[in-house]
């Protein structure tokens, strides 16, 4: 399915077949209930204990306000441009360290992990913020299945890379394709899904279709997109904006109101929605995920290791 920026996902999908015919082949336990028959509000009843209580952001806002570089600069070009992105037939070749590598079909990649609704804040390392009701699953359930060799220590992460359907990559404004890292406990933390759907539907191709990490206390730009490769690695793997700029952009990357892009502050956010004059909200350490992920960083000085 393509994105339509002219329909809301309800328009295209009914609400009770988000988990589309492919996931539904590929067998993913959709809440331990099965996928088939569904009853529509099912989602609605299930609350995970990670989401916020915080109103999401709408749909339009989530699909219509995005960074994809892929496709343009403009908050605007992925919403234009991203339904140009083949995404089924889709695959992801995980790799590295490994027990299982080769290459498996999304549908593959679901088997057996279990669909829960996440809403989540989004700390762009912009200073603007949103809720997101993402749909997902935790990676560390597609990493116990692949099987991690012991001497792995980071998962690496690449986005597709096809000139033909992503404008913004015929000009060299970061290097493509887009890449990130995590540590692998980071990556085990049961906070860290891919996502593959959004407001219960299908996942909208602006916001990375049809699979994306969700990484939801480190800033926006290490949940990379539209995810072909996952490679598990012994050193610590090139992330593209820490590539780019590393004085501005640490490979940790965790939101910190502490510590100051050299060009803005980080204490403060302003909520898309709430119209350019609505009071900025302050920024919370972790993003406010604190409670899960600080232990993951005891004895680093996270000034210096940013
Ligand atoms: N492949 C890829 N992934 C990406 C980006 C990108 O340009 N390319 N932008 C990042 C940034 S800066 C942010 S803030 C989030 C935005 O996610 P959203 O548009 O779904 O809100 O995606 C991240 N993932
Ligand atoms: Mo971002």
């Amino acid at each position: 399915m393509r994105f339509r920026p002219d329909l809301g996902w309800s328009d295209v999908t009914p609400r009770a077949d988000f988990l589309n015919r492919r996931q539904l082949i590929g067998g993913a336990a959709m809440l331990g209930m099965g996928g088939l028959g569904l009853p529509a509000a099912a989602l609605d009843a299930v609350e995970s204990k990670y989401s916020t209580n915080a109103e999401p952001n709408t749909l339009e806002e989530i699909t219509g306000y995005c960074n994809f570089y892929e496709f343009g600069t403009d908050k605007g070009d992925p919403a234009r441009h991203a339904g140009q992105m083949t995404t089924d037939p889709w695959s992801v070749e995980i790799g590295g360290l490994v027990e299982k590598p080769g290459r498996y079909d999304l549908a593959d990649v679901l088997k057996g992990q279990s669909l829960e609704e996440r809403i989540y804040r989004l700390r762009c390392v912009e200073a603007w913020s949103m809720v997101v009701p993402w749909i997902g699953f935790q990676l560390s359930g597609l990493l116990e299945r692949v099987g991690v060799q012991p001497s792995a220590k980071y998962v690496a992460f690449e986005t597709l890379y096809r000139p033909e359907e992503m404008p913004g990559t015929r000009r060299p404004v970061i290097p493509w394709p887009y890449v990130e890292g995590l540590r692998l406990d980071e990556a085990m933390n049961p906070l860290t899904i891919l996502a593959t759907g959004l407001y219960g539907e299908e996942l909208p191709a602006p916001n990375g279709a049809p699979i994306r990490l969700v990484v939801p206390w480190k800033y926006g730009f290490k949940s990379i997109k539209s995810v072909v490769k996952i490679t598990l690695t012994e050193d610590q793997p090139p992330a593209t904006w820490n590539m780019v700029n590393p004085r501005e952009y640490g490979f940790y990357s965790n939101v910190n109101p502490e510590v100051d892009h050299p060009r803005w502050s980080q204490a403060e956010e302003r909520r898309v929605g709430g119209g350019f004059f609505a009071a900025k909200i302050p920024t919370q350490k972790f993003n406010g995920y604190g409670q899960y992920v600080a232990s993951l960083y005891d004895g680093m000085d996270l000034s210096r290791q940013f």
